[in-house]
């Protein structure tokens, strides 16, 4: 199966966060790979991973990253995949710094930035196998499956604990 999705992060610190876009994306069979990739400390790898995307078969790029959050938007200026960001909340600013690096995104060059932590993360999973599902009749069956069964799991009353 070719792996269509890579999810990168900026430190191991961040996998608790990405985990996951990971656990949705298998959940709906979408083959991913998950890579350490950082901006500032290897900016080699960023720059290898951004120019050989498009070749390697990736249609869409997850990046996480957390505090100067550069990764999500050099990726995208390195690749015209789609480029969905997850903030990853920090200690220090509570992952508004992460919120802000990632979505003021100068014109040209978009990166979909979801919301901090791993409600964002999951999120990017579900946009990720969206865009595949455009062209994948199967995965949009699952997702549809997916999609109502979260609505029907939903009560209608509020509970007592
Ligand atoms: C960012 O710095 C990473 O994305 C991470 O969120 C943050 C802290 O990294 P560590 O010091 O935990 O490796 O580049």
């Amino acid at each position: 199966m070719t792996t269509t999705v890579g999810i990168i992060m900026g430190s191991q610190s961040d996998w608790p966060t990405l985990k996951p876009a990971a656990a949705i994306l298998t959940e709906f069979g979408v083959a991913h790979e998950t890579r350490i990739v950082s901006a500032h400390r290897t900016p080699d790898r960023l720059w290898d991973y951004g120019t050989s995307a498009v070749e390697r078969g990736l249609k869409v790029i997850i990046a996480g990253a957390g505090g100067a959050a550069h990764l999500p938007g050099m990726i995208a200026s390195k690749t015209r995949l789609p480029v969905i960001g997850v903030p990853v909340q920090t200690r220090a600013l509570n992952g508004v710094d992460s919120l802000y690096s990632i979505l003021q995104m100068p014109r040209g060059f978009p990166v979909a930035t979801m919301a901090i932590g791993e409600a964002g993360a999951m999120n990017a999973g579900l946009m990720a196998a969206q865009i595949l599902a455009l062209e994948d009749d199967t995965l949009a069956r699952r997702i549809d499956d997916w999609r109502a069964a979260l609505s029907a799991s939903i009560p209608e009353e509020p509970q007592d604990d």
